[in-house]
C-alpha cells in the first residue's frame, strides 16, 4: 500500500486555508492544518481527520515547531497565511501595516518553505503551492501595501521555481481575484464591517472560500510532472481588478 501523501496548509483557520484543508483531505491528503488560533484548527484537524499545529508563520521558532511536527516527508505545502491591513493611500499609510503585510505575506511564506523543503525534497514529490493574489499583478489606488507585498509573494515563487529546477518539487502560485471570506475584507478594514461589505456590493457572486480550494486541490493532483506555473481566478462578474459588474 502506498502511504498516504501528506500536506500542510498554512492559515488553516478559516476562509480559504480552511476550505483548502477540506478540499485536500477529501482528496486523500493527511492535512496538517496551521494557524495561531488552535481551537479553530483542532476542530478542523478533527472534522477532517488530520493534524492540528498551532503556528505563527512569522515566527521562526513557531515554524520550527510546525516542521518538527510534520516530520521527515511532506508532499504538499500550501503557504495560505495571509493578509491586507490597512487601505490608506501611499502618501499617509502606516509603515507598521506595511511591515506587517510583508512580514506575513512574504517572510511567511519564505521561513515555512525553508523550514518544510528538506521534507519536501525528501518525499520525491513535492509541491510548494503559494497563495498569491490579482494584487500581486497590478496596483490599484489604496492599496499600496498589500499589492506591494503580493508581487513579492509572486516574485518568490517565480524565484523558488527557477532555483528547484531539476529537483522533484513543483512550485506553483494561485492568484484569486473577488473572493468573499468570512474575514479578509473585515481585517483589512480594521473591523469595519460596513467598509468590508462594500467591497462584495452588488456583485452577483463573488467567488468564495470553496472555489478556490476546488483549483488548489486541482493543482496538487496533477500528475507529477505537471507544474501549473500559475493560475489567476476570479469571479465572472470581476473581469480586472477596476472592471466588476454590480447590480
Ligand atoms: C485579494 C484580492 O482585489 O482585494 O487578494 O486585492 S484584492
Amino acid at each position: 500500500m502506498t502511504p498516504q501523501r501528506t500536506a500542510v496548509v498554512t492559515g488553516a483557520s478559516s476562509g480559504i486555508g480552511a476550505a483548502t484543508a477540506r478540499a485536500l483531505a477529501a482528496e486523500g491528503f493527511r492535512v496538517f492544518c496551521a494557524a495561531r488560533r488552535l481551537e479553530r484548527i483542532e476542530a478542523l484537524a478533527d472534522e477532517i481527520g488530520g493534524e492540528a499545529v498551532a503556528c505563527d508563520v512569522t515566527d521562526a521558532a513557531s515554524v520550527a515547531g510546525l516542521a518538527e511536527a510534520v516530520g521527515d516527508t511532506l508532499h504538499v505545502l500550501v503557504n495560505n497565511a495571509g493578509g491586507a491591513f490597512g487601505s490608506d493611500p501611499v502618501a499617509t499609510a502606516d509603515p507598521e501595516q506595511w511591515r506587517a503585510m510583508y512580514d506575513v505575506n512574504v517572510l511567511g511564506t519564505l521561513q515555512v518553505t525553508q523550514a518544510l523543503l528538506p521534507a519536501l525534497r525528501a518525499s520525491g514529490d513535492g509541491l510548494v503551492l503559494n497563495v498569491g493574489s490579482t494584487a500581486g499583478r497590478i496596483a490599484y489606488e489604496g492599496g499600496g501595501g498589500y499589492t506591494a507585498a503580493k508581487h513579492g509573494t509572486q516574485v518568490l515563487t517565480e524565484t523558488l521555481r527557477l532555483e528547484l529546477c531539476g529537483e522533484p518539487i513543483r512550485v506553483s502560485e494561485i492568484a484569486p481575484g473577488m473572493v468573499r471570506t468570512e474575514e479578509f475584507s473585515t481585517v483589512r478594514f480594521g473591523g469595519d464591517q460596513e467598509k468590508a461589505d462594500a467591497v462584495y456590493a452588488g456583485v452577483p457572486d463573488p467567488l468564495v472560500a470553496e472555489d478556490v480550494a476546488d483549483a488548489i486541490a486541482w493543482i496538487a493532483t496533477r500528475p507529477s510532472h505537471v507544474n501549473v506555473d500559475e493560475l489567476v481566478i476570479r469571479p465572472r462578474a470581476q473581469a480586472a481588478q477596476h472592471k466588476v459588474h454590480r447590480v
